[in-house]
């Protein structure tokens, strides 16, 4: 059964201007992958048919969003566009401070940076790449303490996201909190498949730390997603409004990374949101070293309106219902094929379930890298792995983490793609679980040393 009802998330804006796509042949196909090393990052986007690579900056701007670049106050120092993002984070997600950055990662670097020292931990609702390679630089080591369902790709749970206490507080009694400067809390929790955190959850973190003197870091990214599950699945939410959701769930931690290239429909953009004030003067001291000064943070004046105002477009929720109901469109229809998926359906993802379409591929030949690729031989549909090429190694012994997890993401950009688009999603889907027997594995022929599935090449098995 749908979430959204039946036509209630028709799309809440009308198209005036298109972007024409390319159709390709199997043959060019067979060759741009060939090219490309088996790895979807390694595409031209000019050879993809439909893009669900990813979410990230590939979002569709509103008119409103295009008329506020046109007054990019482009100063070196104090653009008034850097003001109306600062208003506008304070409004809606109730920081005091705020530091803008290229994207999220720049967020991620300064905060693990600041609050980082060898020897750390820093527990997390799941890892996300960006996030925990950044804390590892810094010379700390993620622990996961997100609950047990989340692992499991077909448990239904309303918030697989949530922080198993339990797990938390074991990490807390066994390195003790004065090694943990803070956990690192995703809402929604992107390698679980997009799964929300609860209110109560969130609250009850905040307690647990609190209690032991430990922040809450928040990473915001798709926090507006993960309001709109509160709203529509937790008890005391149905009449609170997104915008409201948002604030309570901020007001629990210390601060914030945030990615604006999601949520906030940006092509480019982040920010580091912070309460406490000398944090905030590290991290205000620190941007300048690799973003630049803290009233640009290595954006455009330009690029900071537009943030600001997708803003006040992410927390409308026409939008939102909209936005989630068009990932539950093609969720729902792939179940009802029989085409195994993380459920429930994520937020900004449907996420095909690798290891059960190829149960007949270790994983160790990449089931999720070669569901992407063949995907994209059927069809010129680009999709991402979030398997084991993701997941990396372990930094002290060397070998591959093996992810419970082992995903391909169909990621849906923000006002980009129509309902027909959506349909022929489907059918290919459709047509390479029909075929999926004779689909044979990869190897890995080239590995780079972070964040591997970016660059790293494969060449088929047999
Ligand atoms: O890509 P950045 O540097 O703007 O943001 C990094 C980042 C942080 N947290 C989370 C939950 C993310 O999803 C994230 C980036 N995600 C990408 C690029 C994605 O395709 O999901």
């Amino acid at each position: 059964m749908s979430q959204n009802g039946k036509r209630t998330w028709a799309e809440p804006f009308k198209i005036k201007m298109v972007e024409l796509l390319k159709v390709t042949t199997p043959e060019e196909r067979r060759k741009a992958m060939s090219d490309a090393g088996y790895n979807t990052f390694l595409l031209r986007s000019e050879d993809v048919y439909i893009d669900l690579l990813t979410d990230s900056g590939t979002n569709a701007m509103s008119d409103n969003q295009w008329a506020g670049m046109m007054l990019g106050d482009e100063a070196y120092a104090g653009s008034r566009n850097f003001y109306n993002l600062e208003a506008n984070i304070r409004k809606f997600y109730g920081y005091r401070h705020i530091i803008p950055t290229h994207q999220g990662r720049g967020a991620e670097h300064l905060i693990s940076k600041i609050l980082i020292k060898p020897g750390d931990t820093v527990p997390g609702n799941m890892y996300f790449t960006t996030t925990r390679l950044h804390q590892e630089l810094a010379g700390g080591s993620f622990v996961d303490v997100i609950i047990d369902e989340a692992h499991d790709s077909e448990f239904i749970h309303p918030f697989k996201g949530n922080v198993d206490l339990a797990k938390l507080a074991a990490v807390i009694e066994r390195v003790g909190a004065d090694k943990i400067p803070y956990i690192s809390v995703a809402a929604t929790v992107n390698m679980a498949g997009g799964q929300p955190i609860s209110m109560e959850n969130l609250r009850a973190v905040r307690t647990l730390c609190k209690t032991h003197g430990i922040r809450v870091i928040l990473d915001a990214t798709r926090a507006i997603e993960n309001a709109y599950y509160i709203q529509l699945r937790e008890p005391g939410y149905a009449n609170v409004s997104i915008a409201d959701i948002l604030k309570e769930m901020c007001s629990y931690t210390d601060g914030a990374t945030m990615s604006g290239k999601k949520d906030l429909m940006v092509n480019i953009g982040g920010f580091l949101a912070l309460n406490e004030d000398d944090v905030y003067d590290e991290a205000r001291n620190l941007v300048v070293v690799y973003e630049g000064l803290d009233t640009y943070g290595g954006l455009a004046g330009r690029d900071m309106e537009a943030m600001a105002r997708g803003i006040e477009e992410a927390v409308q929720e026409s939008h939102i219902r909209a936005r989630i109901g068009q990932v539950d469109y093609v969720g729902e229809k792939l179940i009802a094929l029989g085409i195994p998926i993380v459920q429930p359906i994520g937020g900004h993802a449907v996420f095909l379930d690798a290891a059960k379409f190829l149960p007949h591929l270790k994983q160790d030949q990449f089931p999720a890298q070669t569901l992407a690729a063949e995907l994209y031989l059927e069809s010129g549909i680009r999709s991402m792995e979030r398997g084991i090429v993701s997941a990396g190694r372990n930094k002290l012994t060397g070998d591959h983490y093996y992810p419970k997890l082992e995903l391909v993401r169909l990621t849906f950009p923000r006002r980009v793609y129509t309902q027909a688009h959506c349909d022929v999603l489907v059918e290919a889907v459709q047509e390479t679980f029909e075929r999926r027997a004779e689909i044979k594995g990869l190897k890995m022929v080239y590995e780079p040393k972070y964040l591997r599935f970016f660059q790293a090449r494969f060449e088929p098995l047999g």
